[in-house]
């Protein structure tokens, strides 16, 4: 437990597939370590649990599962961690988390599942205190090593979860408390981190109040 007993911050890190979310959320872990502050990595899908698992089979196309029905499995797979979330921020320690709730709608969206119906079985999840979009064209993602070897990674999907993500954005910042913050993906690995270190300094700088709740 820090002195204060000062929960830890929730930073959550959205993107398109290859946009180098997993490499940046692996990066800001160590240099928040590196700085003092206890960090944990997290991403979603987590593959390990069995809900993962069956998430993992149908990515990888060894099995065929109904539209809605993965989208509650993705859903389902925050929740049975939830409460995992809830603890480590209570105990001091902040989360990177490498994909969200944000990903879960904009993917199932972007085959044509209704907006609200997307959102619904994610709201009230905890809700990141920031979350940092790496955008980046679909044609500059697709020249990045081993895309398109799962299911989604096809240049025009990528283009309507871009667009998806975008309206999330602009609806974020609008009408919701949490802070959404783009960050051009397209930079060179450093510069995306310089990026990124500076939104994340001036949260930890700020006094973060009672995890919120998502699209409540
Ligand atoms: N994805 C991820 C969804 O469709 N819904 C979700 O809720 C989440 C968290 O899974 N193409 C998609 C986005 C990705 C794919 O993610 C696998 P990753 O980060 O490549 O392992
Ligand atoms: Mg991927």
């Amino acid at each position: 437990m820090p002195s204060e007993g000062r929960r830890g911050a929730f930073i959550v890190i959205e993107g398109l597939d290859r946009s180098g979310k997993s490499t940046q959320a692996a990066a800001l872990v160590s240099r928040l370590e590196e700085t003092g502050v206890s960090a944990k990595l997290m991403k979603f899908p987590d593959r390990t649990t069995p809900i993962g698992r069956m998430i993992d089979a149908y990515l990888r196309s060894e099995s065929d599962i109904d539209d809605h029905a993965i989208h509650l499995l993705f859903s389902a797979n925050r929740w049975e961690l939830a409460s995992n979330i809830e603890r480590t921020l209570a105990s001091g320690t902040s989360i990177v988390c490498d994909r969200y709730a944000f990903s879960g709608v904009a993917f199932s969206a972007s085959k044509g599942l209704p907006f609200e119906w997307c959102r619904s079985p994610d709201v009230s999840l905890p809700a990141p205190d920031l979350t940092l979009f790496l955008d980046i064209s679909p044609e500059k993602a697709k020249e990045r090593g081993g895309y398109g070897e799962e299911r989604y990674e096809k240049e025009e999907m990528q283009r309507r979860v871009r667009e998806i993500f975008a309206a999330i954005a602009t609806e974020a910042n609008e009408k919701e408390s949490w802070k959404w913050t783009t960050v051009d993906a397209g930079m060179d690995l450093e510069s995306v981190s310089k990026s990124i270190w500076r939104e994340v300094e001036s949260l930890l700088s700020a006094d973060h109040g009672p995890i919120q709740r998502l699209w409540t």
